[in-house]
């Protein structure tokens, strides 16, 4: 799948997506290249397992799409989207059951998706149990950023693929296993383009963009703003050195997404995080 970009990752098509927990012990986070246990499917999630499971180990469509002529090409994508939508509504569905809400967190690379994570977690602790599922091609660097900051978090490492899917998410979630009530954040592969045509049985998305990346982000990429519930400007600490119109940015998402809710915060020092928390709080 990924028509646009090529990408041939995905849960099933054996191109080396893996799923870890960083290692248990206090020193963990200090690894440079960092590393974790790969894990074995849990046992308390049968239900969101035997749901999913008719669907485990068929062949990933898309690995024949370059033989393909064009309209067969739309067809096999649309077949691997069903099949995509299928398994996120599994999967919104046992979320609902258990009180969980998952949002999915996406933004191009280093827009600032983990350290506003970091921040959520620490000002969190003691009121709301959070969860993490780190999506990243390669390492557990931001899963131990994670740890540390004090959550419990799963790294999926994508491989070639630029996105999570849902049959990733379940997967993380059964490792995961979330308490019933938390809040599951879901850090997303940086790319502005293929995460936004994948469900995965979240209940909102988060769009990332940070004030260096350009203030005509949401006309380039507009597929991401429309898909998105929330818009959140980070980096605002830095406005004084770069050229970005925040007025403007909102607009131009609104001219894709009208009625998109936007927030603007720096993540570094915390201004504006508390309407992030406000925003988070509305979702239950
Ligand atoms: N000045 C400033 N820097 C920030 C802010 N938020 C994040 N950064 C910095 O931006 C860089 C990237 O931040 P990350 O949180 O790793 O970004 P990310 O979106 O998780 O990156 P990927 O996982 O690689 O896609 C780091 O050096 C952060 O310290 C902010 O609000 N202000
Ligand atoms: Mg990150």
């Amino acid at each position: 799948m990924c028509g646009t970009c090529g990408c041939s990752g995905g849960s099933e098509g054996g191109t080396g997506t893996r799923i870890a927990v960083p290692h248990a012990h206090p020193h963990d986070g200090d690894h440079e290249n960092g590393h974790g246990h790969e894990h074995e499917n849990g046992h308390e999630h049968s239900h969101l397992r035997e749901h999913a499971g008719p669907h485990r180990g068929h062949a990933r469509p898309v690995a024949i799409r370059g033989a393909a002529g064009g309209g067969e090409t739309i067809t096999l994508e649309q077949r691997v989207l069903a099949k995509n939508e299928d398994l996120a509504a599994r999967n919104r569905s046992w979320l609902a059951e258990q009180g969980i809400v998952a949002v999915n967190m996406m933004s191009s690379p280093g827009a600032g998706k983990t350290t506003v994570l970091e921040r959520t977690i620490r000002d969190f602790a003691g009121q709301r149990p959070v969860a993490v599922i780190e999506g990243d091609q390669e390492t557990m660097l931001d899963a131990d950023r994670i740890k540390r900051a004090g959550s419990t978090v799963v790294q999926v490492n994508t491989g070639a693929g630029c996105h999570l899917d849902a049959e990733m998410m379940r997967d993380a979630l059964i490792t995961l296993a979330p308490v019933s009530g938390s809040l599951v954040l879901v850090e997303n592969v940086g790319n502005l383009v293929c995460p936004a045509l994948f469900d995965l049985g979240e209940r909102s998305r988060v769009v990332i963009i940070s004030v260096t990346e350009g203030t005509d982000k949401p006309l380039k990429y507009p597929y991401m703003f429309a898909a998105a519930d929330l818009v959140i400007i980070n980096k605002i600490d830095l406005l004084p050195y770069v050229d970005f119109d925040v007025t403007r940015c909102e607009e131009y998402a609104r001219s894709v997404n009208p009625g998109l809710r936007s927030l603007a915060v720096s993540a570094t020092t915390g201004e504006g995080m508390g309407d992030w928390y406000d925003w988070v709080a509305g979702q239950y």
